[in-house]
């Protein structure tokens, strides 16, 4: 007899959300039944085949239906705190975080991966790596021996984050940015796409560039 896959659903159904369901879909491990979405235009539309039923209200049926995971299906590249938010939305109804690893991903048997965590197609989670729980590595995306990445935190596509790096909780280090060894990255702050990161960043702060420095607003 086949292993029973966990039925989930996603939350959120947009372009984070697609990758997520091809990801499921390719691994095999878990049946999507549902997408539940805020925005009222999407219901009734499919994302890979997959309903969107309608909004986060409808968790408790879904519930009673049988499903027992959740996936935060928004990436939302600037306001991690969504994700944070709807991560408590899938906990609150009962649900549990269902952990998404691309088969393309190479992680370490040695890495220790949180609950929720989504490691997407190509990406390198290396020995001794820590991955908070919902934190995310996004394609192609490298995230070197014993670095440390915060719940909720996003490591976007192709970014690459050297040796026994801290990123703190919800921070974003953007597409494609560098961050040297040891560095570390506060909560909840923000690296711009492409930035080259040679000194620590305090919790909160965004910088750009190549070395990073903070942004400063006009
Ligand atoms: O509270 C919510 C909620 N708030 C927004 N609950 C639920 N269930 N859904 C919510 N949403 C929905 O998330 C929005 O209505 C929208 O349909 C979806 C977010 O889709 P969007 O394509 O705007 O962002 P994304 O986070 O899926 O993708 C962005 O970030 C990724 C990391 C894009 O920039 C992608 O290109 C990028 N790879």
């Amino acid at each position: 007899m086949g292993q029973v896959k966990p039925r989930c659903v996603v939350l959120g159904g947009g372009g984070h959300a697609r990758v997520l369901i091809d990801t499921l879909l390719v691994s095999g491990a878990a049946q999507v039944v549902a997408v539940l979405d805020a925005e009222p235009s999407r219901r009734g539309s499919e994302v890979f085949g997959v309903p969107v039923r309608g909004g986060d209200e409808l968790l408790p049926a879904l519930v009673a239906e049988g499903v027992t995971h959740f996936v935060v299906g928004i990436g939302m590249v600037k306001a991690s705190t969504l994700r944070q938010k709807v991560f408590r939305v899938g906990l609150k109804s009962g649900l549990r975080p269902l952990t998404v690893i691309h088969p393309s991903a190479v992680v370490s048997p040695r890495a220790m991966i949180g609950d929720g965590a989504q490691l997407l197609p190509g990406c390198v989670v290396n020995a001794g790596a820590n991955i908070g729980v919902d934190a995310v590595v996004n394609t192609g995306a490298i995230v070197e021996h014993d670095c440390v990445i915060g719940a909720h935190a996003h490591v976007a596509t192709g970014a690459r984050v050297a040796g026994m790096v801290k990123v703190g909780e919800e921070a974003l280090v953007g597409a494609g940015a560098t961050v040297r060894q040891g560095i570390a990255i506060g909560a909840g702050a923000v690296v711009g796409a492409g930035a080259v990161v040679v000194k620590d960043v305090p919790a909160g702060v965004t910088v750009v560039g190549v070395p990073a420095e903070p942004l400063k607003r006009t």
